[in-house]
Order: C-alpha cells, then structure tokens, then sequence
C-alpha cells in the first residue's frame, strides 16, 4: 500500500518510523532516542513527511505586525532582557493613536503582547483592542499571552473567562502562544520564579478554546533546560491538545542569550539543535496542526531548513520585533512578504498566505510547478498516496472546497477534485477528467441537522459553514425542486464555532459531518440528520457527484501526465486497503478502521458516464433555482454556554 520506505544512519530510529508511519503515537523514551540521534537528516525525514501529509506543500505566512505596547513590567524574569522598571531610561509607554500608527489596512494580524503595566486601567487593554478593530477591520487581533491574562485577573478582579469575554467583545480572536517557557518547575524557579507556572498557563488556554478562542504554545529552548525537559513540555502539550484541540500552533523559541547572563552573549543554539528541536516537536505533537519556524529568531537561513524538518510555518512578516532585536536576534529588522515568499521557495515549498485561522487567502506558486490541491476530507484520502514524496513538478496544497474554488478562480491551481459548483462555474477553463467523488445512496458526507422536517423549513435559518460550496447547492436543489421550500434563510458560520443551537438546522459536509455523527455533540442529540446525497439519489435514482477532478486547460502535458499517473497510482494502491490508508485520519474523527472501510468503499472514485449524467442533472436543476446573493453572515461567534469542567 503506502510506498514510503526510509532508511536510516541510526538503526535505533527505524522502529520509531514504523510508528510513524503507521499513525502510532510516540512514547516519551522515543521523544529521548529522537534527540540522541546523531542522523538528524533521518529525524528531518521523518518529521518532514509527517508535515507533508498534514499540509501537503504548503508553507504558511501572514501579513502581520507585532505591537509591544510597553516594556515596562511588574516582573523581572532573568532571561527576559526586554522588560524595564517605570524609572529606566529605555522604558516607554505607547499611546493607541502610537499603535494606530504602526498598522497598515493589508495587514491581517496583529500580535500584541506587552510587559505587565503597574498602572495602565482595565479600559485601556480592550480600548486597545477594540480601536484597532474599529480603524482596522481586516486586521485579526491575536494578543496577550497566558501570563497577562492572568495579571489581569488578579489586578482587575475578574475570572479568566470574564477577562476572555471582555477581550472577545472588544474584537480580540486568537491568542498568541508566549510565557509557556518551559512547563518545568525546576527551570520556573531558577528562571522565572514570578511568572505563572504550567498549571495556571494550561487553565487559561483551556478557558479560552471553551469559549472558541484558539491559541498557540511556544517552547523556550536552548537555556539551563534538559532534552527530557523539552520532550516533557511536548507532552504536557499534546495532552492538552487531546482534551481542547484548540492549539494552531506550536512554536520552538531558540533562546537568544543577549545580556541575560544565563549563557554568553554569542552563544546562540545551534542550527543543529534548532532543526532537531523542529522535527522532533513536529514528530510528537501528532494532534497540533502546525509547528512554527520563527525565522526573527531561528535566522532566515535556518528558518528555510527547518521548512524541510517538519515546519509548516514562518509566521510572517512580523514588522517591529523588540524582544528578539533587544536581546541581539542577528535576523534583520523586516522581511518584506517577497522575502518570505523567497525563502519558502528555497525551501522546495508553497508559500500561502493565510488569516489567523489557517485560512488561505493567496498561494504564490513558482512558474513552473503545477499546484494540486489536497482535499482534507478523509473522503478523499484514496487520491493522494501515490502522489511522489517530492516533484519538481507538482506542489500539494490542503484546501476545502470553496477556498479551492477561489483560488482556481484567481488563477493558481492547476487541478485538484473540484466541488462541482466550482466546476460549473468554471468550465471554460478546466477540462474534467475521469475521476472524483460520488456516491449512489448514503455519504454521511453532505448532512443536515435539522429541529425541522423537511416541508416545515419554510421561513426558518440554515447555519452552513464557511467551508461548503456544493453542498449549499445541493440543500437549494432540494429545499425548493423536491419538497417547495423557496422561503428559507442561510447562515455561513465559521468552522471552528460550534453553538448552532441558534438555528433551526444546520448543514455539515466532510469531516464536520463525521465528526458529528461519530462524537455526537450535545446539539445534535435534538435534530433529525438528512443526508442529502441519499436525498438526492432517491429522487433521481442517480449518483450524486460530490467533486470532479478538472485539469486547467493550457497546463504543460508534463505536469498533466504527472498528475494523472500519481491519481492512477494512488487509486490502484489505495483499492482493497481503505481501512488502512485512512486509519490515522479516522481516528482523529472517533471512526475505528473498520468504519473507516465501510466508509470509504461507498464512494466511486472512476466515474463513467452515469455519473457524468448525474452531473449534468444537478446543473440542470441547478440553473432554474431562485437567485440567491447574499447569504447573511455570522462570523465567528464566541460560544454561548460552556461546558463545566
Ligand atoms: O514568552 C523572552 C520568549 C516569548 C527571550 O504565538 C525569549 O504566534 C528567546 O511568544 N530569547 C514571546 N526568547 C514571543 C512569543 C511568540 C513569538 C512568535 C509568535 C508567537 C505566536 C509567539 O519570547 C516569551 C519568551 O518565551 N523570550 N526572552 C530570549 N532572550
């Protein structure tokens, strides 16, 4: 089935691949055997191709500003060289209008993080904060740290949810992943001994993912920590992960020594210790999306190595970055977006520009590479496994459909199994190949939770998540073709906002439609489940073809025959081992392999011209719907209840 195949230096690492490979979580011993390793081109395989399945090509960055409102602090951590007392001569204090001043309306974050202010009022944090939002409304604020949001609780009086809250209202979204240090007790007294320790840190992070607000998590490396220090932080983290999934993020920090005193000025990690450090964080942190190699301190050439050693991230353009700079970072002050986009080149990879949740907004392809987009459903795991480990060709990159659709509209993607809502629209410029998603019956691929029977929909609201675009279609086709529901409203919802107990139905596709079923949110014990490919198939005794794989029509022969042969290679390994190929992905849904087989033997794959005939029904049907432009948006919502602990 899956053809990769690793040899190593070290013989000790070739069991830990076996469990990689197969999906199998590593122990805190292989963590330990990872970083005694003298084969660091081994740990980086390893890590890179874990990062490859969870994103394919990509490497990501966004348009971003790091706002330090103050270095002056209450505390006086030994290896913070940025903080200062109110009396120091470098100490200073920026005003919103200052803070205004550094944003620019491309920019999509902001990052801010401040030294813990004796003085400053609870109003002026969500001032802050809202006053950006208001004089930037694109700009996604990702602020304070663990550490802050602690202070002001005990300075202000409030519970770490009421201080969430109060941030959320004034516009604040995700939070940044700093003053996680490294979760030892032994380092936190000798180091930091005022700061908050790992238990306060982990319950802020949690309160936050309850209420929706998602988070990074940083590892400050390189100091007076042990190797079974650094592994033990990952685990803490992984742990913390299983229970939340609210962390994007994890980011090593590489301590800059700087005047702190603990090490020598110049005695900066290595490059060797800072790429391991990468990959074996991106091997043990099976659960955290992405591991993030920040170039202001990792330096830009290493950066671009670690992007072959399991990291999918580079941050981003970053701005103004006191805290590395005053402690002697030797990256430069700014990298403009084109730099970035040069180093992820260098590297072999996709640069894609995204917002604060992942979200791709742009990819910058080479010239000459052909990018395929990776469908993250685990419907279309069977696709991929052929596609070569690495062509000079051929650049994969996970999107959900609409933003495929998008982004093929923009001009970027030169194949991929597209929605056939995109199709349709854009078929002048993709040519249809053989293949794709369809399938004769049940999916559970396109479901509708509904308080309602079908007929009873009239008048009511329809949450759909941002991600769909045939689906909401086919729910159109449906509501008003097969049972004359024309007077309806839609509801696009952010993925990661689950309280749809506000509508009276809400339509899942994909893995969201799994999940629900498999884990069985309280939400969904009040509804009715439609599954509208069955719908759809009982009506017109046809398939329903969920996504078609088109090619842009004008891409080099070279790149067309490349694509085709890795989706012929994949769909013959994938036959008779569905089970197997998706078990890693279906547990992540709750699915044993079992269920996962079933699931997936429904589908057809090779379509003929019955289903070339079912797609010409659906645009048929599709074309005589209402017109329909502006779905009201609700975009993200913070949580209504939350759950007690
Ligand atoms: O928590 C302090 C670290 C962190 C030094 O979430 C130092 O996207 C190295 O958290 N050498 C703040 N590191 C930065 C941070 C961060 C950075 C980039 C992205 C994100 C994110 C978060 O910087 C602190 C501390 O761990 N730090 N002093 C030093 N001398």
């Amino acid at each position: 089935m899956s053809s990769h195949n690793l040899s190593f230096r070290d013989p000790a690492l070739q069991p830990i691949w076996e469990k990689v490979r197969s999906g199998e979580r590593l122990s805190k011993e292989d963590g330990l055997i990872l970083f005694d390793s003298s084969d660091l081109i081994g740990v980086g395989r390893m890590a890179n191709y874990v990062a490859r399945q969870k994103s394919g090509d990509s490497v990501y960055f966004v348009l971003n500003r790091k706002l330090e409102p103050t270095n002056i602090c209450v505390l006086s951590c030994k290896f913070c060289d940025f903080a200062v007392k109110p009396d120091s001569p470098e100490a200073y204090e920026m005003t919103v209008a200052e803070m205004l001043s550094k944003l620019r309306p491309d920019l999509h974050e902001v990052h801010i993080t401040a030294g813990l202010h004796p003085k400053w009022p609870w109003e002026f944090y969500t001032g802050m904060v809202r006053d950006i939002k208001t004089n930037f409304p694109n700009v996604d604020v990702k602020a304070f740290t663990a550490v802050e949001i602690d202070f002001f609780s005990k300075k202000f009086k409030k519970t770490h949810e009421q201080v969430l809250r109060e941030l959320w209202d004034a516009g604040l979204r995700t939070m940044p992943g700093g003053g996680a240090e490294v979760f030892s007790e032994r380092v936190r007294k000798r180091l930091f001994h005022q700061k908050i320790g790992a238990k306060a840190w982990f319950e802020v992070h949690k309160t936050a993912h309850r209420l929706g607000i998602q988070s990074n998590v940083t590892l400050l490396y390189g100091h007076i920590e042990t190797l079974e220090e650094r592994i033990e932080h990952m685990l803490r983290v992984r742990e913390c992960q299983d229970e939340t999934h609210g962390f994007l993020s994890f980011i090593p920090l590489a301590f800059q020594p700087g005047n702190t005193g603990i090490k020598t000025r110049n005695d900066f990690t290595s490059a060797i210790d800072d790429l391991k450090t990468i990959a074996v964080s991106r091997l043990m942190l099976d659960n955290v999306p992405h591991i993030k190699a920040y170039w202001v301190m990792l330096t830009a050439e290493v950066a671009t190595i670690a992007l072959n050693f399991g990291a999918d991230d580079m941050d981003g353009t970053v701005g103004e970055e006191r805290i590395a700079h005053d402690a002697g970072a030797i990256s430069p002050m700014e990298l403009a977006k084109g730099k970035l986009v040069s180093i992820i080149h260098d590297a072999g990879k996709l640069p894609v520009e995204r917002d604060v949740w992942y979200k791709p907004l742009a990819i910058y392809p080479k010239k000459e590479w052909a990018v395929v987009s990776k469908m993250p459903y685990l419907n279309s795991v069977p696709f991929y496994n052929g596609f070569h480990e690495y062509s000079n060709l051929v650049k994969l990159a996970p999107l959900v459909p609409r933003v495929f659709g998008a982004l093929a509209e923009a001009g970027n993607i030169a194949a991929g199994p597209m929605s056939l809502r995109d199709y349709m629209n854009l078929s002048d410029d993709f040519e249809k190949l053989d293949y794709g998603v369809a399938v004769k019956g049940k999916a559970n691929s396109v479901l509708l939770f509904s308080k309602y029977d079908w007929k009873e929909l009239e008048g009511k609201r329809i949450a759909i998540t941002s991600e769909t675009s045939t689906s909401v279609e086919l729910l159109r086709v449906l509501l008003e073709k097969r049972f004359g529901v024309l007077d309806y409203e839609l509801h696009r919802i952010h993925p990661t906002d689950l309280s749809y107990d506000k509508f009276d139905a809400v339509l899942l596709i994909g893995d969201q439609a799994l999940q629900a079923v498999h884990s069985a949110p309280q939400w969904a014990h009040t509804t009715r489940v439609f599954d509208l490919a069955e719908e759809w198939c009982s009506w017109k005794e046809m398939p329903f073809v969920f996504a078609v794989w088109a090619v842009r029509k004008g891409t080099p022969d070279a790149a067309r025959n490349e694509i085709i042969a890795s989706l012929e290679r994949s769909l013959n390994n994938a036959s008779g081992h569905f089970g197997e190929l998706g078990r890693e992905h279906g547990a992540r849904l709750g699915m044993s392999e079992a269920e996962v087989s079933d699931y997936l033997s429904q589908f057809r794959y090779r379509f003929t011209l019955e289903e070339h005939a079912a797609m010409a029904e659906f645009e048929m049907e599709h074309e005589s719907l209402s017109s329909r432009d502006n779905i009201g948006m609700s975009f993200p919502r913070m949580r209504e209840s939350i759950p007690s602990e």
